[in-house]
């Protein structure tokens, strides 16, 4: 039961992520604006260290339809410095969620 609540907060939580990122995404004013990676980062940034490390991008496997299993493969997919954390910069430069779920998929084709 416990399992089965907080698989559905983070198909919410996934959610959520998805629609926010879909509506920044797009377009050059990401490049003139970085605002919505921000946010998007403070959001899965649970306990506010500053870096998404752990358990915090679980959210986004729910829109992968894969399990919490492959979270160190998509932070493996943005940590640029091997050091095992996402630090914003690292989330700006792979393009925020959205540039992650991309990642994954390209390199784990199903
Ligand atoms: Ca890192």
């Amino acid at each position: 039961m416990k399992n089965v609540k907080k698989n559905v907060c983070v198909t919410v939580v996934g959610t959520l992520l998805l629609v926010l990122s879909s509506s920044f995404s797009y377009g050059n004013n990401l490049k003139q604006n970085s605002r919505p990676y921000d946010l998007i980062f403070q959001l899965l940034d649970l306990n506010h260290s500053g870096y998404l490390e752990g358990n915090e991008l679980a959210p986004l496997t729910s829109l992968l339809n894969v399990t919490t299993d492959v979270v160190p493969i998509l932070i493996s997919l943005a940590d640029e410095n091997h050091d095992g954390k996402v630090s914003e910069n690292e989330f700006t430069i792979a393009g925020g969620v959205q540039g992650i779920l991309d990642l994954y998929r390209t390199y784990f084709p199903n």
